[in-house]
C-alpha cells in the first residue's frame, strides 16, 4: 500500500508564495487521491509490492490493465512527493557546490538557468511538470505532460515545479508565471543539492 508521506513544514509555511489553502488541498485531496487510485489498481495483481521507481522504471513492460494507471497516478504519485519535499518555508537563494557547477556547464550560469526553466515551465501546453533532471553526467530542464515521470526515461529527477492549475488557481488565476516567478522564494536548494550528489 502506498501512503501520503506527511509535509515538513504546515500548511501555511510557503505564504505568500503558495497560499494555505491551496497546499491543503494539493496534499489531502489530490496527491491522497492519486494514491488512492494507484493502490485500487494494484490490488490484488504482482505489482502490489513493486516501489514507485520500480513501478515507474519499467512502466513500458507493465500489462495495460494497470499501466495507464501507474503512468497518471503512480506518476501523480512521485511526483507530488518531488515537488512538496523539494520545497522549504526556510530556503536560501541559490545552490552550491557541485550542482551550482553543473548549472553552469549547462546553461552559463545560475540566472542563465533559472531563465530556462521559467521558459519551459511558463510554455508548457496544459497540465505537467517542469523539470531539472540529472541526465547523463550533465542537467537538463525540460517538461512533461499529465505526471509522466522523467525515471520512465532513465533520468534522476533533481527538481520540478507543478503546472497543472490545481497548484495555482486559487492565488494566482491565469498568472502562471507570477506563480513560477515566486517559486525561487521557496525551493530548497539543500535538498536538490543532496539529490544531485546521489544521482
Ligand atoms: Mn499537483
Amino acid at each position: 500500500m502506498h501512503k501520503l508521506p506527511e509535509l515538513s513544514y504546515s500548511y501555511d509555511g510557503l505564504e505568500p508564495f503558495i497560499d494555505e489553502k491551496t497546499m491543503k488541498i494539493h496534499h489531502t485531496k489530490h496527491h491522497q487521491g492519486y494514491i488512492n487510485k494507484l493502490n485500487k489498481t494494484l490490488q490484488g495483481t504482482a505489482f502490489k509490492d513493486w516501489e514507485l521507481n520500480k513501478l515507474l522504471k519499467g512502466l513500458e513492460e507493465l500489462p495495460d490493465k494497470v499501466k495507464t494507471s501507474v503512468r497518471n497516478n503512480g506518476g501523480g504519485h512521485a511526483n507530488h512527493i518531488l515537488f512538496f519535499s523539494g520545497m522549504s518555508p526556510s530556503s536560501k537563494d541559490k545552490p552550491g557546490g557541485e550542482l551550482l557547477e553543473a548549472l553552469k556547464d549547462n546553461f552559463g550560469g545560475f540566472e542563465e538557468f533559472k531563465a530556462e526553466f521559467e521558459k519551459v515551465a511558463g510554455s508548457h501546453f496544459g497540465s505537467g511538470w517542469a523539470w531539472l533532471v540529472k541526465a547523463g553526467n550533465g542537467v537538463e530542464v525540460y517538461s512533461t505532460r499529465g505526471h509522466d515521470s522523467p525515471v520512465t526515461n532513465g533520468y534522476e529527477p533533481l527538481l520540478n515545479l507543478d503546472v497543472w492549475e490545481h497548484a495555482y488557481y486559487l492565488k494566482y488565476q491565469n498568472r502562471r508565471g507570477d506563480y513560477i516567478e515566486n517559486f525561487w522564494n521557496i525551493v530548497d536548494w539543500d535538498k536538490v543539492e543532496q539529490r544531485f550528489k546521489k544521482a
